[in-house]
């Protein structure tokens, strides 16, 4: 018999489900946050969780937990918005799952099952961060970590971590393309598919990496083509935004959302990496590149897009902003997903015209402060010089 506390739970989740969104008090005119994640673990479906049979369950127990949902890949189908969503159970393994809304800012509801992905790499332990890219050849490619132990390593808790690569046209089934290989790179994270063919082949933005954790002598974000996108080799990787001392990137940095077309150049929405006295801090930062060349840096504005604010700071990995996805519609809207501190998904909206402002409009970082001030004290004058200006006129 179906336990008759299904009926109590499933009115909490629909509650929760049919909540409507609403914008924060506007803080920084770049783009608007909300007030309540767009998925949390407590989006994940009661019959995920409970056997709901009262004969086997009779304390209505969750059997097998959800922790987290986080780092999501985003799309847009035929007018609705999909999150391809990174769900860490209760036994810490991640998979990915579905969830389908008509707003993009509230009403997330995952598909009855989660994602079954292709089993063939016996030696992957995990999976993670899926990137959706629509490509130009027709597909829908998600790419994300494939993680498994270090074979030649003692320590248990040595990693390798490769790019996975899938293709779909419906988000429902799944093909399983080899693992990416980059000839001078032992490993990969954070690898995202560009939409477009580059000089006819397949574009990627990499993360060199010499082990799991450190990037080591991987000095930043990677740019690499391809021919073959189902055995894809990269011969040549060439860093295209660089780890920097003093700034958001000097731990490590990499891709996040799939690059956004705008009228000057594509918009890379990515995360920086710095180390405090309190661990790491992850933040989001922008740079744009050029139409023609995806691999040249045409813009990078200055400093932090977004970083966590409030209850964004606290969960698993305290302190941390992700994003592996973004969706552009055709009438200039922009949702930016992006995790909070490995336990929840939010979304931020603003429009490719503001993107594009904030992308070639806000000045470049200084790298010192002297220069910094210098900078700072420029806006200072020329405001107050308008100010001034403003009084004058007003008391005519
Ligand atoms: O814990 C923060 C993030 O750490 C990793 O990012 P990176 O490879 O840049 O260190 C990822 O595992 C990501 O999933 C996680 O959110």
């Amino acid at each position: 018999m179906l336990h008759s506390q299904y009926a109590i739970e499933s009115e909490k989740y629909e509650k929760l489900i049919k909540r409507k969104n609403k914008k924060s008090e506007r803080c920084n005119g770049i783009y608007d946050r909300y007030e309540y994640p767009v998925l949390t673990r407590d989006h994940a479906p009661l019959h995920w969780k409970y056997d709901l049979d009262d004969r086997t369950n009779p304390f209505f127990m969750e059997r097998l937990g959800i922790n987290a949902v986080m780092n999501s890949g985003a799309i847009e189908m035929n007018g609705k918005f999909y999150l391809v969503a990174r769900v860490e159970g209760n036994d810490r393994k991640s998979f990915f799952a579905v969830a389908e809304s008509d707003s993009g800012i509230d009403g997330f509801r995952f598909w009855d099952y989660p994602v079954r992905l292709p089993d063939t790499h016996k030696e992957e332990t995990n999976v993670y961060d899926m990137r959706l890219t629509k490509h130009e050849d027709g597909f829908i490619y998600g790419v994300f970590c494939s993680e498994g132990k270090d074979p030649d390593s003692k320590d248990l808790s040595a990693a390798v971590a490769q790019a996975g690569i899938v293709r779909t046209k419906d988000l429902k089934t799944w093909e399983r393309l080899d693992n990416l290989v980059t000839v001078h790179s032992p490993q990969q994270r954070n690898v995202v598919l560009h939409p477009e063919f580059v000089d006819g082949k397949y574009a990627f933005y990499t993360r060199p990496m010499d082990g799991f954790l450190e990037t080591g002598s991987g000095g930043g974000i990677g740019f690499g083509l391809c021919d073959d996108i189902c055995h894809a080799v990269i011969e040549e990787e060439k860093i295209i935004s660089k780890r920097v001392y003093h700034t958001l990137t000097e731990v490590k940095n990499g891709a996040g959302a799939v690059p956004i077309k705008g009228k000057k150049g594509w918009i890379h929405i990515a995360h920086g990496v710095r180390g405090t006295a309190a661990g790491l801090r992850y933040v989001l930062y922008v740079f744009a590149t050029d139409l023609k060349d995806p691999s040249k840096v045409i813009a990078e504005p200055s400093g932090v897009f977004l970083a966590p604010l409030g209850k964004e700071r606290v969960g698993d990995v305290s302190n941390v902003v992700f994003t592996n996805g973004a969706i552009a519609r055709e009438n200039g809207e922009v949702y930016i997903y992006y995790a909070s501190s490995d336990t929840r998904m939010h979304v931020a909206t603003t429009t490719l015209e503001r993107l594009e402002d904030y992308a070639f409009h806000t000045p470049k970082d200084p790298l010192r402060s002297a220069d910094c001030v210098a900078q700072r004290c420029e806006l200072i004058e020329k405001n107050l010089k308008l100010l001034n200006r403003s009084k004058m006129e007003n008391s005519i």
